[in-house]
């Protein structure tokens, strides 16, 4: 019975986070439009990687492009339609990109109280194989949206209001924190709307699989070699871990947070800070990893208490189970 309502009772996303809101009495459905154009973006990311795809075998097979215009390369395209998206929203003040060197600041006319910092299409390299890529997103609030400054934006991630990400896999996924839980939405091309399919995500509190790069081994730190090495030869009778890893951090995280385990891009001896950024990868990751009862390291500290100093700025980290970020933060404990 319960599963025949659901199916005839669309929770839609928009629905969803109108309900959400309508606990705040001072909530103007601001925060809905800007979410509306947040999903407009990816429902056109979305087709777009789709076609790409397309495009790419009628290629193979001959076939020429009909419009016979240039392709633009789907990160660029998939930038602007975000940025076109968010500031006509009329939503907000200050957008990020990491496509974008500067922050983009949204004229007076456009402007409205939300910052948005976003990684168009993560895991871009992938395309070509048809792996999962997906859009990062984090979203903070101007003090005063009339005279936001960069200062609004090098913020901690504990002060994000929302996080999500949009997976492209098999099927097209969205999750979201609003920082009460975590949500998962599916795409369902027959009606153009993410339904809600994955309530209330909690993270295992202990996983039985590890995810890095392990090619780069060679230059790791002493916590992150032990740590793996413990993976691989667990000294307390437990099995060994599985190790996974996509290269496409969106696909990389939605797996850890559905089954549990750890995620890990740590600094090593060539790069101190790692590879991903701290203000659309690290940081939106880690809110929806908190937010779903999981933990969030850099080595140093919990990673949503970096204090960002400019926008690209990098940092090393470790997310996931509760219990598996546990031990690399004993692990670092122990090697200082
Ligand atoms: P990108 O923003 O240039 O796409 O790079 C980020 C990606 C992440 O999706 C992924 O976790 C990481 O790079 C993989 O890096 P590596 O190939 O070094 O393992
Ligand atoms: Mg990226």
């Amino acid at each position: 019975h319960a599963a025949d309502s659901r199916r005839t009772d669309l929770m839609t996303i928009t629905r969803f986070v109108l309900n959400e809101q309508s606990k705040y009495p001072e909530s103007r459905g601001d925060f809905t439009i800007l979410l509306n154009h947040i999903v407009l973006g990816c429902k056109f990311v979305c087709s777009s990687v789709n076609k790409a795809g397309l495009a790419k075998l009628l290629g193979l097979a001959g076939e020429t492009n009909v419009q016979g215009e240039d392709q633009k390369k789907l990160d660029v395209l998939s930038n602007e339609v975000f940025v076109k998206a968010l500031t006509s929203s009329g939503k907000t003040c200050i957008l990020v990109s990491e496509e974008d060197e500067e922050a983009t600041f949204v004229k007076q006319s456009q402007c409205g109280k939300y910052i948005v910092v976003f990684d168009p299409l993560d895991g871009s390299s992938n395309i070509d194989c048809g792996v999962s890529i997906g859009t990062i997103f984090g979203i903070y609030l101007a003090k005063d949206k009339d005279n936001a400054t960069l200062n609004d934006v090098l913020q901690p991630g504990s002060s994000m209001v929302a996080a999500g990400y949009c997976m492209y896999g098999s099927s097209c996924t969205l999750v979201l924190s609003t920082g009460s839980g975590v949500n998962g939405f599916t795409l369902d091309p027959s009606l153009g709307e993410f339904i809600l399919t994955h309530p209330n995500i909690k993270i295992p509190n202990k996983g039985k699989i590890y995810s890095v790069n392990e090619g780069n081994a060679k230059h790791w730190d002493e916590p992150t070699t032990k740590f793996v090495e413990n993976c691989k030869f667990p000294q307390d009778g437990s099995s060994p871990k599985s190790l996974r890893y996509i290269g496409s951090m969106v696909a990389d995280v939605h797996r850890t947070l559905l089954y549990g385990g750890i995620f890990m891009y740590p600094g090593d001896k060539k790069s101190p800070n790692g590879k991903l950024r701290v203000l659309y990868e690290v940081f939106p990751m880690s809110f929806l990893m908190e937010q779903a009862g999981g933990q969030a390291f850099t080595g140093k500290q919990r990673a949503l208490d970096i204090m960002p100093k400019n926008i690209h700025e990098r940092s090393p980290v470790f997310l996931g189970s509760y219990e598996d970020v546990e031990q690399i933060k004993a692990l670092y404990a122990a090697s200082n």
